[in-house]
This record gives C-alpha cells, structure tokens and sequence, in this order.
C-alpha cells in the first residue's frame, strides 16, 4: 500500500514539475500535456498472457491462494478478467465490461473501441486477497492459432497490446509444446510499450516443464523459445526466462525439485510490480520530455538552416545595394539627364552636400525592398517545401533510440511547419531544447535515483 502511494505522490510531483517547467514549452508546440495519473491514477497492474493451457489461471490461483480462476486442459478462459481486492466495507463481486469501460476513475476507458462484443468478454473481479491489495492481475484467454484468432469477434491482440501499454509487468507465459505462439503477442506488445521500456516490464516463462519427460527435452524446449525470443526482440543478450511449473498437487522428483525456487522467484518478480509502477510513470514523463525535445531540436535546425540561406541572400543584397548606392545616379543622368551632380562626382569634386546622396538612397533601399520581397515571396516558401520534402535532414539520428523517437514526432514537426512556418522562426527552440534537456538529465535522473535507493 505504502508504494501505491508513493506511485500517486510522485505523479503528482512530475503532473507539478511538468506543468511549471515545461507547460509553455508544451503549449507553443501544441502537445496535449494530458494528466499522466490519467492511465497511472489505478492499481499497478500485472498482465498475464501466453498460449491457451499453459497455465496462466493456474498460476494465478497460486498467486490469490485461493482457487477463484477455472483452469481446464482445453482452452478455459474466454474472458478478460481483472482480479483486485473489494474496497473497505464493499462486498466480493463481479463488475461486468460496459460498467468498467465508463467509470473515468479506473484505466480502463481506452478499451471501449474495441467494441460490444469484447466488453462482453471483460470484467473485473473482486476477491479477498492479500496479493490484490497492493496490485490488479489481469487474466487473459490464451493465445489460439493465428487462424483461429480471427474469428474471436474482436481484436484480441489490439486488446493485448492496449493492456500491455497500462500494465506495469507483462508476463509472457508459454508451455514447452507451444511456444510458437509467442511471436504474435511479443509483437502486439512491443507496438503499444514506449520505446524507451526496453524489456523489463516483460517477464518471460516457461511453464508446466514438470511435462517434459526428459531433461534432454526440456533443454530442447528451452532452446526453441530462446531462439524465437532471439528472433523477435533483436537483443544480444537473452532476457532471464522463468522455468516453471505449478507444484499443487504434483508429485515432486528430484529433477523437479531443483525448479522450485524458480516459482518463488517468479512470485517475488510479481510482487515488485508497485515498483515497477514508479519507473513506469517516470518513462512516461522521460519519452513525453524527450519527443518534445527532439521537436525543439528539429525545429532549432530548421530556424538555423533559413538563417544560413537568409546570409547568402543577404550578402547578394549588400553588394546590390552598394552598387545601387554608388552607381545609381550615375545610370539614371546617363539615361534621363538627371540628377545634375552624382555622389561620385561631388565627392570627386569636393563639393559634396547631403542632398547628393537622395538617389544614391533610394537606390539602395530599392534593392533591399527587393530582396525582402524576393525572400518572402519566393526564397522562404521554396525553403519550406524543402524542408518539408525532406523532413529528415532536421534530425541528426544517432542511435537507434533517437530514431524511433523521431520518427514519432516527425509527422507533428512536418505539419507545425506547413501550417505556421513564419511563427516558428520567432520562437527560442534552443532555449526550450536546452530547458527540456535539463529536466531529463536533471529533474528526472533525481527522481530516478530516488526511486532506485526507495
Ligand atoms: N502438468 C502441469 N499441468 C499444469 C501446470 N499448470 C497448469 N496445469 C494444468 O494445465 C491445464 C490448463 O491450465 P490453466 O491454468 O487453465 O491454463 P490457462 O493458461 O489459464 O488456459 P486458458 O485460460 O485456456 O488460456 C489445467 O488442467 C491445469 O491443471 C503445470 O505446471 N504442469
Ligand atoms: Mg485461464
């Protein structure tokens, strides 16, 4: 409970220092500042996924230590069911989907696209636990076969990837004979985690290994879910994976006995979820902070691109405009008659007087009306659809992560220089890059660190 508060207070910290130093920053640049609690304001929240069968409602009874989900060697479970604990005073009970999805103070209200025929597969549960006051677990149908998933009559992995994006663990469960299909939920994940979270929110596990019947093949199994994992997440490394299986009512050998630990383990990575929260809320703010960032770079490029053409323009001006003032008159006596005495002559002469130098004025003021001109009428918009033709050339990209960043805000940098080019030029994007730059590296690092030593 003491983390469930510390989760609440420090999103208010961040909503505070978020609103302070960055608000205008935010609101020149049209970013909907939103309310992080928003997603965040709830339970921290544990989704359990993986293949049908493999144990996922099994495990979670553990969890409750009290047999509340049905388990069943066919595919058991149709439902998305969310288990916390009954408010003080309140009664165990179910709140069916519709009802979830329109109560504004739970996370829930973003899954009402995907329609009546999923909330009637949705519902929160509640039931007396001691694990359920400190965190939600979700429960989730297991995966079928890609063919199969079609006709389900919603989009059951948009709906994983959606609660994936609000969960603060995501645990991949797969048993040894189907681990196959951990490639289509690994990748409806991936696409609602923030790049930032790298895998550590995902616990992966393989379950139920007590069925294989050597140890020759489980080291093959193992082997197999390496390598898919591999596959998919690009990572040299190999994220830890639990190796488990639930020992109610199982008859424990000596080779099984060795794999308990790993369920403890597990139970104690499930526990940390309050914890993970925190980061959780602080990656929200560190990505907001950090696109933000690279728009104000973008845009700081941009501006300092046009100052470049606008000096060469300029310098073709200069020189315009001083031929203008020195020669002008001289062209204008040849061709009309007048002015009677040049600049060039009254200096040579000795008899220079300030109304010698009208024409010689003008002239020079006509070539830089005329380059103003050229510029606003001409350069500035050829310059715009340039940059807008090659939005790219604004981002230098130097790490993976930087590309992924940019290539979320590039479509926003794109149309705020469509829309109102000529404003952007007066805004300070350095200064706010630098500002922004500072509350990552400064603000946040803090915070982090607080949380790490909490
Ligand atoms: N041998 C063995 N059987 C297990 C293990 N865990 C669960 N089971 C059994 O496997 C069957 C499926 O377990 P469930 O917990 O219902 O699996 P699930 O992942 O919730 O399945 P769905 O809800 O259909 O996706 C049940 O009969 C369980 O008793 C395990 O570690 N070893
Ligand atoms: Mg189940």
């Amino acid at each position: 409970m003491k983390q469930v508060k510390k989760a609440r207070e420090l999103a208010e910290e961040l909503q505070e220092l978020l609103r302070k130093k960055a608000g205008q920053i935010f609101e020149k640049y049209g970013i909907d500042m939103g309310e992080i609690t928003s997603s965040l304001k709830w339970k921290p929240l544990v989704l359990i996924i993986g293949n049908y069968s493999s144990g996922k409602s099994t495990f979670i009874n553990e969890l409750l230590e009290r047999e509340v989900q049905r388990t069943g060697q066919a595919p058991t479970d149709d439902s998305f069911t969310v288990l916390t604990a009954p408010e003080e005073g309140e009664s165990e009970g179910d709140i069916p989907g519709p009802t979830v999805v329109a109560d504004d103070n739970l996370p829930f209200t973003s899954l009402r696209k995907f329609g009546e025929s999923f909330l009637s597969h949705f519902l929160i549960k509640k039931v007396k636990s001691p694990i359920l006051q400190d965190i939600a677990i979700i429960d989730t149908p297991g995966m079928l076969d890609s063919v199969t998933e079609k006709d389900r009559g919603y989009d059951y992995l948009g709906v994983i990837g959606e609660l994936a994006g609000l969960s603060d663990l995501i645990v991949l469960m797969f048993d040894p004979h189907k681990a196959g299909t951990i490639k289509e939920t690994y990748h409806a994940i991936r696409k609602t985690l923030p790049a930032a979270v790298g895998e550590d929110r995902v616990v992966y596990v393989l379950n139920r290994i007590d069925e294989c019947e050597s140890v020759p093949d489980l080291v093959r199994a193992y082997g197999t879910l390496c390598w898919n994992l591999s596959q998919m997440t690009g990572r040299k490394d190999m994220p830890h994976i639990f190796i488990t299986f639930s020992p109610v009512g199982r008859k424990i050998t000596p080779e099984l006995e060795v794999w308990l630990n790993e369920r403890e383990e597990l139970k104690k990575t499930i526990a940390t979820a309050p914890r993970m929260r925190l980061f959780h809320i602080l990656q929200e703010v560190d990505v907001k902070l950090r696109e933000a960032a690279i728009i104000a770079e973008a845009l700081e490029t941009f501006k300092s691109n046009f100052k470049k053409r606008l000096k060469s323009i300029w310098k073709t001006a200069a020189v315009a405009a001083t031929g203008g003032f020195l020669f002008g008159d001289v062209l204008m006596k040849l061709i009309f008659g007048f002015p009677s005495t040049t600049l060039l002559e009254a200096i040579l002469k000795g008899t220079f007087s300030i109304s010698v130098l009208l024409w010689p004025s003008i002239w020079a003021l006509v070539a830089m009306a005329l380059t103003a001109l050229y510029v606003q009428r001409f350069s500035f918009p050829k310059f715009v659809k340039e940059t807008v033709d090659n939005i790219d050339s604004l981002c230098k990209i130097d790490s993976a992560y930087k590309g992924d960043l940019w290539n979320r805000v590039k479509g926003k940098v794109k149309s705020m220089i469509e829309k109102d080019a000529r404003h952007l030029l007066w805004m300070p994007h350095g200064r706010f890059y630098k500002r922004l730059n500072d509350m990552v590296n400064k603000d946040l690092k803090k915070m982090y660190e607080q949380v790490r030593t909490a």
